[in-house]
């Protein structure tokens, strides 16, 4: 009976080093967006370098977002947010939905941004936006006919 219950420790005690072995490499993720986000605030100067801080915009695929066939369909279509802060997509549709950073036209990615799939009634987790200045077209790789842009000012 005891050899049982030492058993038992022993199957707990491994079940517990597994979880912190999992662990650690978000700990590891976590610490370098903090670490990130803190070299963007620190480079940030002027005007912006508050609102920067912190600032998150929320951006809704409404309802109906897919059945819609040009243009819009993310609410606003077009957002104006500070160098490198964050934003999420907000899909009240009942379709999976990204926002993807690259040319509409082509519905080619380029890497600047990318909400991956947000589900139906989900929302994407902070999206960090680029810091150079610049106007930033979105589209859903799903449904290209979806597009936004994103002014980094
Ligand atoms: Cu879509």
């Amino acid at each position: 009976m005891d050899s049982a219950k030492y058993s038992e420790r022993l199957i707990v005690a491994a079940i517990s080093i597994v979880f912190v072995l999992l662990a650690i490499p978000f700990i590891g993720i976590s610490n370098t967006e903090t670490f990130a986000q803190g070299t963007n605030a620190t480079n940030a100067t002027g005007a912006g370098a508050a609102g920067s801080q912190g600032g998150q915009t929320t951006i809704v695929m409404p309802a109906g977002s897919v059945g819609m066939t040009s243009g819009g369909g993310y609410e606003p279509d077009t957002a104006t947010v500070s160098p490198g802060s964050t934003v999420v997509w907000d899909n009240q549709d009942n379709a999976l939905h990204t926002a993807t950073s690259g040319n509409p036209d082509t519905a080619a990615p380029d890497g600047k941004f990318d909400s991956g799939y947000v589900g139906a009634n989900q929302q994407s987790k902070p999206v960090t936006m680029p810091t150079g200045p610049g106007e930033y077209t979105y589209f859903c790789t799903l449904h290209p006919f979806l597009v936004g842009t994103v002014t980094v000012q």
